[in-house]
């Protein structure tokens, strides 16, 4: 899977310069909406983030508008480009992310609440779970962070280092915090455990710290990267023991009402979590309700 990455960065990257409008005529003095020719960059067509996008295009009345799905990579690559020459862009975005700490950035005010209120990750295991590897359940029930800790994490990957480095890193500098988690833990005596997540770089440090402080304590833990709505199933239906990728209430709100009788939710690990548009701070708009319907 991870063979293949450049490869769809790369196709991404060029639908992203296609629609980013090359051969576009567009001049500094067009309107926001103009310069972005319409277009907001996106990342997986099955987030949370997009379909919320797709509603707020309907509740501000952005006829004419187009979400460009590519991947969480691509659309950073996007935001880094328009930066390094000074040009708008807008994307789906979300805190935690490194890139709030790196560019000076704003989220668009979203007064008619098309991306919800402030959201909560929550930790979700299969049922049946908790009686099979209960050491491991106790950890995933207790894990509890903040953004700025997840964002430590995020900002060591962007650096470059290997995520599985950066978490080990993090677990190792916050060892009272991780105390807490494993409290009252029975520790694993190389019982599996098996997690899924979504290439987010916020799930990306989720879980892989989970996965250092499982195997720290005694259990062997493998994560698994799949698409959103895949990973969901995955936890559904007992293929894998939990996630701690669940956006909520807004983001997942659709997939966790279909599937909240099937699954365990352990409750929130990270709270002050939020999504929406978001653009550089020298752009000229502050508000959803600043962009304009293409008239055409
Ligand atoms: N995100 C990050 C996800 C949840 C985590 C905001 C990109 C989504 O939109 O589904």
């Amino acid at each position: 899977m991870k063979k293949w990455k450049p490869f769809g960065i790369a196709i991404g990257l060029a639908m992203t310069l296609v629609a980013a409008g090359c051969g576009n005529d567009t001049s500094s003095s067009d309107s926001l909406s103009k310069q972005v020719d319409y277009t907001i960059v996106g990342i997986e067509a099955g987030a949370g983030v997009m379909k919320a996008t797709e509603k707020a295009i309907e509740d501000y009345h952005l006829d004419g508008w187009t979400i460009m799905p590519s991947s969480s990579g691509v659309m950073t690559i996007a935001l880094e480009d328009a930066i390094e020459d000074k040009k708008p862009v807008v994307i789906t975005g979300w805190t935690p992310h490194w890139m709030f700490a790196k560019y000076d950035l704003k989220y668009l005010d979203d007064p008619k609440g098309s991306y919800g209120e402030a959201e909560s990750l929550h930790t979700l295991t299969r049922q049946g779970f908790a009686e099979d590897v209960p050491g491991a359940n106790t950890v995933l029930d207790q894990f509890n962070w903040e953004v700025k800790d997840m964002e430590e994490v995020m900002l060591e990957v962007n650096k470059g280092a290997e995520p599985a480095e950066a978490a080990r890193k993090w677990v190792d500098k916050h060892a009272d915090k991780v105390a807490e988690w494993t409290k009252g833990a029975e520790e694993g005596n190389g019982q599996e455990v098996s997690l899924v997540y979504v290439e987010w770089d916020s799930e990306v440090a989720s879980t892989n710290v989970l996965k250092v402080v499982l195997d720290d304590l005694g259990y062997k833990t493998e994560i698994t990267p799949l698409d959103n709505a895949i990973m969901w199933q995955a936890v559904v239906q007992g293929e894998a023991d939990a996630t701690a990728s669940a956006w909520l209430p807004t983001t997942h709100g659709d997939l966790y009402e279909q599937y909240k009788d099937q699954v365990v939710d352990l409750g929130a690990s990270l709270e002050g979590a939020r999504t929406g548009l978001v653009v550089p701070s020298y752009v000229d708009a502050d508000s959803i309700e600043d962009l304009e319907p293409k008239d055409n």
